[in-house]
């Protein structure tokens, strides 16, 4: 039963300050990332397309939001074949997003607002256009081994690839060198060829990279699609998966035993790992993100190789809109009982990110508070993607608008199932031209029209709103009670999941409604709560009034609401 009676010390507490941000050795354990997609963050010069000058002059909202740090997608030069996946070279900036100078006031700017800042490092393969990649074609010594180089298979004549390995973008993954006359492994696009890791001189000039960055004031970097570092050197044809359905040129049509999740994977990364710890002994602890999409044993094992954060992708690929209750407790207790036993390694929740369809989009527009407050509540680090704060949704894009290469790749009929441009539209800052994005109506993807009503100055505004809700629950990560309270989770009805924190006398409980119907529990007996509790936030669609008091032994949780509650707002 719900009571409007309103504390003002609850609405101070709502409206604070936002907390200082934490510095030292476990500064990571409970922080929160914030990634940006530097392409459609904020243009600052009007072309249309972002910039770091645009993510420069944005960087109080990261602070805002109570970001510890700031994880940029990948600004080096590029041709764009990838948009910055495909690095032409791993230490400079792409002319479209900047200079090194512009780089180097943003992390000035970053670090006086006690922003960390992290760099994406595409580490697998490089552009085409790279020099390495160049000298390589003309087997110029040391860069002639720096790619994975194979002789035809002739078969009754004919040149063929040396295997049947499958690119992810569709195809083949070996191209034709007419000048080297052999093959070039690309598991990515064309404009992608695979750094061959098993040349020393190519390890080296890797970690020179990472030390290129640290000098510059990086405290970070998050590793691209780890898993595919190395392939097996016998070279085998990989076998078929049998996935049903799936044409014999997608990456999904084999089983990828020879090119994902080899062993070595994890001696490169411990060596990474070192050198970090040596650059600056007296640091804070450098942060290391790994992504891995692959079976949780072999995610887990990068914590003992040097990862900070091996992504915990469950909200994005083990759950969706159509999980119970159960699924998720299911998953939580899974991951939580994973994490081998040490006080360095810490849970890690992924919200969303570029690759992915928008959280609010996948969850639908009713759940879109419901994955941050699961990540912010639960412990360790949560990961939340740019837009995310704001509940921004995925815009629809026809085969003609697509600009993402794995959708062109997939044909007119197959694209909306590859293309990443949905959940890459411009930053939806206000209602002016192209959302504040740019001074132009001409941006590099189209804003979302939904911009005139979801955007951040409205949402500042508004008395309830996704940033509202996003900004308290960061603010109470900040204390004790998350950083080093216990954790439950629990089965209130077979559709509502509790999250239980405790600390010392305070309590955070958190319901989660699973139908899309109202549900009434007695969740004082089957949490183990006060009988009264105060709503901390909820989901904005609860229409739930913050700050107002509940009986927690016959609280209604409103059809697909997630709740938080406090014992104390202070
Ligand atoms: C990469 O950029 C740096 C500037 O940091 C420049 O000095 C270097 O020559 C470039 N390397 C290549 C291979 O183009
Ligand atoms: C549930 O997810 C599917 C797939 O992402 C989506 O198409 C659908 O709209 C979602 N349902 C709701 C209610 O948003
Ligand atoms: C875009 O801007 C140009 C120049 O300011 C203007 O002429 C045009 O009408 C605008 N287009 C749209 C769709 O707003
Ligand atoms: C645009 O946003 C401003 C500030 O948030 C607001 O005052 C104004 O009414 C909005 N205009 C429209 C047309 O929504
Ligand atoms: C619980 O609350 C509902 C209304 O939300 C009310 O109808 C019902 O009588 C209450 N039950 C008890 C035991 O108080
Ligand atoms: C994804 C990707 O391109 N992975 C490559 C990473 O680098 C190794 C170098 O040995 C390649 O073989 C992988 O295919």
């Amino acid at each position: 039963m719900l009571r409007s009676c309103i504390f003002i010390a609850a609405l101070i507490a709502l409206t604070g300050s936002v907390p200082i941000q934490k510095a030292g050795k476990d500064w990571y354990k409970n922080s929160l990332v914030y990634q940006i997609y530097p392409r459609s963050y904020k243009d600052s010069n009007g072309d249309g397309i972002g910039d770091l000058n645009g993510i420069t002059s944005k960087l109080e909202h990261i602070a805002d939001i109570g970001a510890d740090a700031l994880w940029l997608s990948p600004i080096y030069t590029s041709p764009q074949v990838d948009f910055g996946y495909d690095v032409a070279n791993f230490t400079d900036v792409n002319e479209e997003y900047g200079t090194l100078a512009d780089f180097d006031r943003l992390v000035a700017k970053a670090k006086s607002l006690g922003l960390k800042v992290l760099l994406d490092f595409e580490l697998n393969y490089s552009s085409d256009k790279h020099e390495w990649f160049k000298k390589s074609i003309q087997r110029i010594k040391p860069y002639d081994e720096y790619y994975v180089w194979r002789d035809a298979k002739i078969v009754n004549g004919v040149r063929r690839p040396p295997n049947n390995w499958l690119s992810n973008f569709g195809g083949s993954a070996w191209e034709w060198n007419e000048v080297r006359k052999q093959y070039f492994l690309h598991q990515f696009a064309v404009g992608q060829p695979d750094l061959n890791y098993h040349n020393a001189d190519l390890r080296q000039e890797m970690k020179d990279v990472l030390t290129f960055w640290m000098k510059r004031g990086v405290e970070g970097f998050r590793c691209d699609a780890l898993n595919y570092m190395y392939e097996d050197t016998r070279y085998l044809d990989e076998p078929l998966s049998n996935a049903p359905g799936v044409p014999d040129n997608d990456y999904d049509y084999l089983d990828h035993i020879y090119t994902k999740n080899l062993p070595e994977t994890y001696e490169v990364l411990k060596t990474w790992r070192q050198l970090m710890n040596d650059f600056s002994a007296t640091a804070d602890t450098k942060m290391i993100l790994t992504e891995v999409y692959a079976d949780l044993d072999l995610t887990i094992k990068y914590y003992t190789s040097g990862s900070t954060v091996p992504f915990n992708f469950m909200f994005i690929s083990d759950l969706n809109n159509k999980s119970s209750a159960p699924d998720f407790k299911r998953f939580i207790d899974r991951w939580i009982n994973n994490i081998p036993d040490d006080p360095s390694y810490v849970a890690n929740w992924v919200v969303g990110n570029h690759d992915n369809h928008r959280a609010a989009s996948r969850y639908g527009e009713k759940r879109a508070d419901q994955l941050s407050i699961l990540s912010l509540i639960l412990p360790g680090v949560s990961v939340v993607y740019n837009g995310d704060e704001i509940g921004m949704l995925d815009r629809d894009f026809t085969y003609e608008e697509t600009k993402d290469f794995a959708g062109c790749n997939a044909g007119p009929d197959r694209y909306y199932l590859k293309s990443r441009d949905p959940e890459r539209t411009p930053f939806q800052w206000d209602n002016s031209t192209s959302a504040g994005f740019s001074t132009s109506n001409k941006t590099w993807l189209p804003v979302n029209s939904n911009y005139r009503t979801l955007n951040l100055a409205a949402q500042k505004t508004a008395s309830i709103s996704h940033y509202r809700v996003f900004v308290a629950l960061a603010q109470l990560k900040k204390k004790p009670i998350i950083e080093r309270g216990s954790l439950e989770t629990v089965l209130v009805t077979e559709k509502i999941l509790g999250v239980i924190r405790r600390y010392e006398s305070s309590v955070v409980a958190v319901l989660v409604n699973f139908a899309d119907t109202p549900v009434t529990v007695d969740a004082r007996t089957w949490m183990n709560i006060p009988d009264q509790m105060i709503i901390y936030v909820s989901s904005v669609h609860s229409k739930l009034v913050p700050a107002s008091l509940v009986d927690t032994t016959n609280i209604t949780v409103p059809g697909s609401a997630s709740i938080v509650l406090t014992t104390d707002l202070n």
